[in-house]
């Protein structure tokens, strides 16, 4: 199913990185609800192997399926997924599937206190045994398809997805999180499963929750993690005929365009044209939890660590139509296995101070930020309409509106964007967004005047904090 099922005059989809259901449950009802935010994509919630050192990764290491992690236990996952809803934000749950642990030196005790046994393929709180499992072989060639999904992962112990038992535990471990009231899953590693094994499993999956608020007939919205960038025995068109799939060749190229290696005036036609899956099968982001922390797969994305690039990435992702996009909230980290902000206890600290509202402690709250949030406001906004009155200096400044309801415009050029350019948008007096918002009818950041023609004076200075102006229908003053 293709439809993310958003409350109708809601979007977007931000992934709260390691966060904890009651922060969770709480930043709905403050924030994420009010600004227009559409979904939550929440860590995994299934319980995981305790690596020593707490890296984030360890829970892709899965043990079991009880909803037990750092993030919180079943009764607190229950409350913000009931909350979120109240609030019109959907839930959805980053799912790992594929695989158990890998084999480790130290004795595997799960988050919920699970044992199990990875030598001999024990996982005894599932239970899975070494039938559930493919033999033991690595993936060192991903042009071999067999190998992609019949071996291990990085070591991982690879289940066998056409397994009877295995099937159904999948299945029913999916559909006790459907009737918990989500909206949908992020399919971790899909591209590591046949997929005539995930449609089997996809159709067995409940409607959604009708006790949730949820219309009757409602399929969970499926986005698969395939990254295909080209030239691998696997391509994302295996997997989007079954649900979304994760299209990591927009964030990256994106990047390059801001990054100046591509001029942003290629970006006229960017969607299928680039060789891109359908717009309304494309799950797109800038960066995600594992490119954010590697420059490997052909290039470097950009991050919150070179804020006035990525802010100008994001905004041309929300005010683009293609694809339906999620921004990740991330948590500062120095090098790639660092694990979120917690106390002397190993538990996770919350984001956000109770005395300020601000978020602290190396947690970067990204979705918080003007310059992104204002953004999401703007593609409500222009929700179904297109791009129009595209202008470009040839190069790296450009511009567009969509419909007459929005307008937008960027300058990665070494030099000012000093321009009278046509927009749809009647004529006036427009709060612009990136450099702040309309309090009581007045501008707290820049003004940006339409004249009767459609025309705006368009004025983006090439060392002004942000590289990006708009403006739309809701900020006319
Ligand atoms: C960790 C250690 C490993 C160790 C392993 C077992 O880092 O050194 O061998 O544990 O002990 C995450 C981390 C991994 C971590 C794993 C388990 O990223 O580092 O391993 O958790 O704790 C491929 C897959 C893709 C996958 C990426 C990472 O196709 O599905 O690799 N992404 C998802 C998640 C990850 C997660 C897992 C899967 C596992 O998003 O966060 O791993 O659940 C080319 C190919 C891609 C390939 C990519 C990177 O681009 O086209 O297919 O992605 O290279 O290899
Ligand atoms: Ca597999």
């Amino acid at each position: 199913n293709k439809d993310t099922n958003y409350v109708p005059g809601h979007d977007v989809m931000v992934h709260l990185l390691e966060w904890k259901w009651t922060d969770i449950a709480e930043e709905c009802e403050s924030f994420l609800g009010l600004k227009g935010y559409g979904g939550i994509q929440v860590s995994p919630i299934q319980e995981n192997i305790i690596i020593p050192t707490r890296p984030w990764w360890e829970r892709y290491q899965p043990v079991s399926y009880r909803w037990l992690t750092r993030s919180g236990n079943e009764r607190q996952f229950r409350e913000m997924v009931e909350k979120c809803n109240q609030a019109g934000v959907r839930i959805y749950v980053d799912i790992i599937i594929n695989h158990m642990t890998a084999d480790h030196s130290f004795p595997v005790i799960g988050t919920g206190n699970s044992i199990a046994d990875p030598p001999s393929r024990d996982y005894s709180a599932v239970p899975y045994n070494r039938s559930d499992f493919h033999k033991s072989c690595s993936i060192v060639d991903y042009n071999d398809p067999n190998q992609v999904r019949n071996c291990e992962l990085v070591g991982l112990h690879d289940l066998d997805q056409s397994n009877e038992h295995v099937k159904q535990t999948i299945i029913k471990f999916m559909n006790d999180v459907i009737d918990a009231g989500v909206a949908g899953f992020r399919i971790d590693a899909a591209k590591h499963m046949w997929p005539s094994d995930l449609n089997f499993i996809y159709s067995r999956l409940k409607n959604l929750s009708t006790n949730h608020g949820f219309q009757s007939g409602k399929r969970p919205y499926i986005y698969q993690e395939v990254i295909d960038m080209g030239g691998e025995g696997i391509s994302k068109m295996e997997y989007n005929d079954l649900g979304v799939v994760t299209e990591f060749r927009y964030g990256f190229e994106i990047s390059r365009g801001m990054r100046g290696i591509n001029s942003l005036k290629w970006f006229k036609n960017f969607g299928e044209m680039w060789g891109m899956v359908p717009s309304n099968d494309a799950l797109v982001f800038i960066d995600n939890h594992d490119n954010q922390r590697s420059n490997s797969d052909g290039g470097s994305v950009l991050t919150y660590k070179e804020p006035k690039m990525y802010k100008m990435a994001i905004a041309f992702m929300l005010a683009h139509p293609y694809g339906i996009p999620r921004i990740i909230s991330s948590f500062a980290f120095h090098n790639k296995d660092q694990g979120p902000p917690s106390d002397i206890h190993e538990n996770l600290v919350s984001p956000l101070s109770i005395k300020t509202g601000s978020c602290v402690e190396g947690w970067i709250c990204e979705h918080r930020w003007r310059q992104i949030s204002n953004m999401v406001h703007f593609r409500k906004v222009v929700n179904g309409t297109v791009v129009s009155e595209w202008w470009d200096n040839g190069n790296n400044q450009i511009a567009f509106s969509r419909g007459n309801t929005g307008f937008i415009a960027f300058n990665s050029e070494t030099f000012d964007l000093n321009q009278k350019l046509h927009t749809k948008l009647s004529s006036g007096v427009y709060c612009e967004i990136i450099s702040g918002n309309k309090i009581n009818g007045n501008c707290t950041g820049k003004t940006v005047f339409v004249d009767e023609n459609g025309y705006a004076d368009v004025k983006i200075l090439s060392d002004a904090e942000d590289g990006t102006i708009a403006i739309h229908v809701d900020v006319s003053r």
